[in-house]
């Protein structure tokens, strides 16, 4: 049977390449995110290689997302891999300077947006005994670093919630797994440096960062390996890179 994608965080970056990814081994696409000119854009392109529908939800507004995932057309129910992507970090201070408002954006959206968005699909899941979760991590859920702080401790939450997941559907036959990237040349830092984009360059400068289809080749070799394999848990980084805080840059 065709697979059904969900991907959230498809309008930028590392879900928008998944998603032109996906349309080429035709896989049927749900595509997520606030920007609806950019959602309609993307579905009329894909469109032409598979079918494509869009939904657009806040992860953070828990009554939209179960609303938008029970609005699917019937023929968009029996979702099997669900790419748990959207996320992004606000900010880059010191404990004692950071803005409260960064904090709980980034809790809201990279640990409580991702469950909402999860539980639906699960139950789904779950009644067709098929499914395959694939969780964007990050290093930053692997180590910690300085400033780091809030960012940090979201994709930790990630990690564990990860593995939580992958413990409690092992017996429902549904695989989980993290993708757990370094710095990927996205619109990421745009986002945490409020649109200071001379910044956010800098950050992908002088070395040759990740770039999205990178990570969209690493989910689709994941997600079309055999049923029993299980890519559980990847860490994936720039040649330069060689933990959060050391980069060998020009
Ligand atoms: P982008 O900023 O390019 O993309 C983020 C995506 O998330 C956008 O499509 C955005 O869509 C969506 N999104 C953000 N906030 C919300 C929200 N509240 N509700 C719904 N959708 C939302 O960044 P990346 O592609 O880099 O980020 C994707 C994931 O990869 C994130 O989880 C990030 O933490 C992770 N990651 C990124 C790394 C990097 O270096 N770039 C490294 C490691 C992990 P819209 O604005 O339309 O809602
Ligand atoms: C994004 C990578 O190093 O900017 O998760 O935190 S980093």
């Amino acid at each position: 049977m065709t697979p059904i994608a969900f991907i959230t965080g498809a309008t930028s970056g590392i879900g928008l390449a998944t998603a032109h990814r996906f349309s080429k081994e035709k896989f049927k696409l749900i595509l997520c995110g606030r920007r609806q000119d950019r959602l309609k854009a993307l579905q009329e392109e894909l469109s032409a290689h598979t079918e494509v529908t869009t939904l657009s939800f806040d992860v953070r507004d828990k009554p939209a997302v179960q609303q938008a995932i029970e609005s699917l057309p019937q023929d968009f129910q029996d979702i099997s891999i669900l790419i748990n992507n959207a996320g992004n970090a606000h900010g880059l201070d010191f404990i004692q300077d950071g803005d409260t408002a960064d904090w709980d954006a980034m809790i809201d959206i990279n640990v409580k947006g991702l469950l909402y968005v999860s539980q639906p699909i699960i139950q789904t899941m779950i009644k067709n005994k098929n499914g395959h979760i694939i969780n964007i991590g990050s290093t930053a859920g692997k180590e910690v670093y300085p400033k780091g702080n809030v960012y940090c401790a979201s994709k930790h939450a990630v990690d564990a919630i990860n593995q939580g997941m992958r413990m409690d559907l092992c017996e429902h036959g549904i695989r989980v797994g993290a993708i757990n990237p370094g710095l990927v040349e996205t619109e990421f830092s745009k986002v945490r440096f409020k649109g200071d984009d001379e910044r956010a360059d800098q950050v992908y400068k002088r070395f040759k960062a990740l770039q999205p289809e990178d990570i969209a080749d690493i989910i689709c070799f994941t997600v079309t390996r055999p049923y029993h394999v299980n890519i559980a848990d990847l860490v994936v980084m720039p040649t330069a890179q060689a933990s959060s805080t050391m980069i060998k840059k020009s």
